[in-house]
């Protein structure tokens, strides 16, 4: 029999697919959390589980060394999708991606004035098309985390980042001035995968499907 393997990361998305794996009768033997394993057997010898970075889980699974993978849009969007097939919205791990700023930075102004602003971002790409749909003028500087500090130490005007609570903003005087995109998880398949071993992967896709519509 062909085996499956599926790639997601630990946090936020490993916690939240749980019940969507366990609705389509996949449960891991190990827990990610407390385990240092990469690769999580399943209670089905068919069906393994390899724990990735989030932004790592598109590359697995274009590739084809992940079948299946869990990734936020955000991620998906800054890796472009290529050999990717997207067929569902999971629903979870939800959040907004947005543009903040300092406390009193006029934002709309600077904006209406056509100034040339500096924004700090792990999202390049999707910050770069935002701007550029808006016709505003922007210097992006790469940033790999903690977008949040940029603006308070000077390293720039604005920061592309997710948001969920709102509580990091708010715990670093910033304030949210625009949203770019509402965020959640997309279930990516192998498209090479997809055509081989469609026996095994779609029986999994309609599960989720039917988990998705049960939770909405
Ligand atoms: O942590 P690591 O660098 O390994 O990778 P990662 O941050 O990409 O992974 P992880 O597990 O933190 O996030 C995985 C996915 O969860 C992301 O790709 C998003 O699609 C989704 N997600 C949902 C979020 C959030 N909500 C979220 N709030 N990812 C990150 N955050 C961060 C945000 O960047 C900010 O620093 O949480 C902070 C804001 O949260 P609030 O609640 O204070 O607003
Ligand atoms: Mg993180």
């Amino acid at each position: 029999m062909n085996s499956i393997t599926i790639a997601l990361s630990k946090g936020r998305i490993f916690e939240e697919t749980t019940p969507l794996l366990k609705a389509a009768g996949i449960v891991p033997l190990d827990d990610p959390e407390s385990s240092r394993k990469l690769i999580l057997d399943t209670n089905r010898p068919d069906v393994r589980l390899i724990i990735v970075r989030a932004s790592d889980v598109p590359t697995y699974v274009q590739y084809g060394a992940a079948d299946l993978g869990i990734a936020g849009k955000d991620v998906l969007y800054e890796h472009g999708g290529a050999g990717l097939y997207e067929p569902l919205d999971l629903q979870i791990a939800r959040c907004r991606m947005m543009v903040a700023v300092q406390n009193g930075f006029d934002y709309q102004q600077a904006v209406t004035k056509g100034a040339r602003l500096r924004v700090a971002t792990k999202y390049v790409q999707t910050a770069r098309e935002h701007f550029a749909r808006k016709g505003v003028h922007v210097d992006l500087i790469k940033l790999y985390g903690s977008m949040e500090l940029a603006p308070l130490v000077g390293l720039a005007d604005a920061i592309v980042d997710l948001v969920s609570s709102g509580n990091t903003l708010k715990a670093n005087d910033l304030v949210a001035v625009e949203e770019i995109m509402d965020i959640s998880s997309r279930l990516v398949v192998n498209q090479a995968a997809l055509k081989l071993k469609r026996a095994q992967i779609q029986p999994i896709l309609d599960t989720f499907a039917d988990a998705v519509r049960q939770q909405a």
